[in-house]
């Protein structure tokens, strides 16, 4: 359980809350003061906490305080949705302040954490409130295990105000080299990558009130950010030349891929389960969790759903036919599929994808005669280090790309930009067109997530992937009169399939990962951009994945959201991997999305779209690679107009381990 509020005052670190108390949970309230006196040994400031009438918390308590808590399950995502409504409810600050207090102590605690952050996300008087990254308050969901101890022995022996040397994580603690699929465990266990899948479903969430779920394009984000992941997996999987991850298309085939997660739940005080090669996932009967569901359902929603696709409309649920429109009917689909509350008949096509992932996180017990909880594939936070999520989401990404393979292809003059011309493109910063990659370790503190004395700071050192900063160097001549604007779409894909070929576009645009996107004023004549990789519309720096409540930093529940900037390159290999950089630049006129993006945290849009904002880029997620070729293109080159330009380029990985603080970094 997690030793500090949640919920705290900005900047300051060592106040508590004064609890009335009535306020205690029952076993406690016959120690009263003792308690809320030893809670506050260290502090310099109590905050009080007015006694209000608490709303009836009802099913919300159904959840115990023990058990493990899944978005994906429908009866965990109701009573999420009610508790977020008497956040969202509360009249002012301090009368969410006394809930909040009062909750902490009776509701589950990841229940709570993520139904209050939903809402401070949410809540217009609120915007400046600081919450703890994620992996500091529940350390559990992203480290192994053995962690733990090591930091409880530590806490006992060396004394509270010395420096401890950091835990250190070791590279590769879930599998051996004997397990193929373990060469990905750096990208599928990375912590960066794991808190920002967690951030953009706390940012989208499927269920709560209308107001909000309903944010500008989720449904097509929901499918751009996971594609998006997809591609990138892939590019990983071909730098260690592993075949593109197989789509789980055969629900009653077994399951090859194993995973031991080697995480314990500190809630739950139990392990996650595993799951053994060659399972198969079966009909769910769960009474406790009111989960009941046959594979034949999941089956007669998928085809619903093809079929939808093919007639190119849907059916609402007031039995109106609704048509998939060029650029909105991947929103609908996204909304359909995943699905959310702005699905267009829930009732006939269900909740594939996310039933899909509670099919496959329980198919270790799927009748609960084991007492036994869901595996890692059950909660956004951990559901990407198993090998199978890249399996379910590449079958996901094939429905979208089905539909996607119906719309009308770009014409030239819809990727064109008539008089500007890219004369040259490269990577600078080092040798030229070459980055590099190489292993960093970090260090956290996570002392925030530990609930034993004394505390000190708790810091863990763990290996991720890195690369060398680079700036993109781009020549763009406009040969038109006066200023222009554009937009600066950079891409990067592997320039060889698995067989060392080259590919075809229609094969190879499912592999560009985006790199970055930027608005640019171009002066008539010769212009050279440079931008750095750090500047990247996809990614958020280190700092903010991880970010320290102890900085004065400005920071909020949104900035957490994106991709994190270590692993903005794939891996590449030792002999250099060879890509293709890819580089256009679109007539703004085009793009453009009238609004003001000023504030805080609009810098990992890519993937995390703007809060309060409209998606700050006109065209379809993915442009220009989300849709076929037009006629006689088959290849890359074919596929360019002026305003684009290719340089294949190489990603050179080294099996050297740098610190942080060591030059090569920065
Ligand atoms: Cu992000 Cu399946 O949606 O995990």
């Amino acid at each position: 359980r997690p030793k500090e509020p949640v919920f705290m005052p900005k900047g300051d670190n060592n106040a508590v809350f004064d609890v009335p108390n009535n306020y205690l949970p029952e076993n406690y309230k016959p120690l009263g003061m003792q308690i809320t006196s030893r809670f506050g040994e260290s502090a310099t400031e109590k905050i009080p906490v007015t006694p209000i009438t608490i709303p009836p918390l009802g099913e919300i308590l159904d959840l115990a305080r023990d058990e493990n808590f899944s978005l994906f399950i429908p009866k965990h995502r109701k009573i999420a949705g009610r508790l977020i409504d008497i956040y969202l409810g509360m009249r002012t600050v301090d009368d969410l302040l006394s809930v909040a207090v009062y909750t902490r102590d009776r509701v589950n605690p990841y229940l709570f954490n993520y139904a209050l952050s939903v809402a401070l996300l949410h809540r217009p008087d609120t915007q400046d409130l600081d919450l703890p990254s994620f992996i500091r308050t529940f350390p559990d969901k992203y480290l192994d295990s053995k962690v733990f101890g090591k930091a409880r022995e530590n806490a006992n022996i060396v004394p509270e105000n010395a420096r401890q040397e950091p835990i250190e994580i070791p590279k590769d603690y879930t599998a051996s080299d004997l397990e193929e699929e373990h060469r990905l465990a750096y990208f599928r266990e990375d912590i960066g990558i794991n808190l920002h899948h967690w951030h953009w479903h706390l940012v989208y969430p499927f269920e709560a009130d209308i107001s909000v779920v309903r944010k500008d394009r989720r449904g097509e984000l929901f499918y751009y950010m996971h594609q998006q992941i997809i591609a990138r997996y892939n590019f990983e999987r071909l730098s260690h030349r592993l075949k593109r991850v197989e789509r789980f298309i055969e629900w009653r085939a077994p399951i090859k891929e194993a995973y031991f997660p080697k995480l314990d739940s500190l809630v739950a005080s139990r392990p996650w389960p595993a799951r053994v090669a060659n399972q198969k996932i079966s009909n769910l009967k769960r009474e406790l969790d009111q989960v009941k569901l046959d594979v034949d359902e999941l089956e007669r929603w998928r085809d619903r759903i093809f079929a939808a696709i093919s007639a190119g409309e849907v059916r609402g649920a007031d039995g109106k036919m609704v048509t998939l429109s060029e650029f909105e009917g991947i929103d609908v689909l996204g909304n359909m599929i995943e699905s959310s509350i702005l699905s267009p008949n829930r009732a006939f096509y269900g909740d594939m994808h996310n039933m899909g992932h509670v099919f496959i996180s329980y198919i270790h017990d799927p009748d609960h005669r084991h007492l036994e909880s869901f595996g890692v594939m059950g909660d956004s936070a951990t559901a990407m280090r198993d090998p199978v999520f890249y399996r379910w989401h590449a079958y996901i990404d094939s429905i979208f790309q089905q539909f996607k393979d119906t719309l009308p292809r770009y014409r030239e003059n819809q990727l064109n930009y008539p008089g500007m011309t890219v004369e040259d493109i490269s990577i600078e910063g080092g040798s030229k067109n070459q980055i590099q990659t190489f292993w960093q370790q970090s260090d956290v503190d996570l002392s925030r997530g530990m609930d034993f004395q004394p505390r000190g700071a708790v810091f863990i050192r763990f290996t991720h992937l890195q690369h060398r900063p680079f700036t993109y160097k781009i020549v763009v001549n406009n040969t038109g009169n006066g200023n222009k604007m554009g937009t600066c779409r950079i891409f990067l894909a592997p320039k060889f399939d698995e067989r060392g070929n080259p590919w075809l576009f229609r094969d190879q645009k499912n592999l560009f990962i985006e790199m970055d996107k930027f608005m640019v004023s171009l002066k008539q004549g010769r212009n050279t951009i440079t931008r750095s990789s750090s500047q990247s519309s996809v990614t958020i720096p280190f700092e903010r994945t991880f970010r320290d409540l102890d900085a004065n930093r400005p920071t909020f529940n949104f900035c957490g959201c994106g991709w994190p900037a270590h692993m903005l390159v794939p891996m590449g290999n030792a002999e250099g991997m060879k890509c293709q950089l890819f580089v256009m630049i679109s007539d703004y006129q085009n793009d453009r999305v009238d609004q003001s993006v000023e504030g805080i945290c609009n810098d990992a849009y890519s993937f995390c779209g703007i809060k309060d904002r409209k998606y700050p880029d006109a065209r379809s997620m993915g442009y220009p690679f989300d849709r076929q070729p037009r006629d006689g293109v088959d290849t890359l080159q074919q596929f360019l107009t002026p305003n684009m330009r290719v340089q294949d380029c190489t990603i050179t990985f080294s099996n050297r381990v740098f610190r942080r603080d060591q030059q090569k970094t920065q």
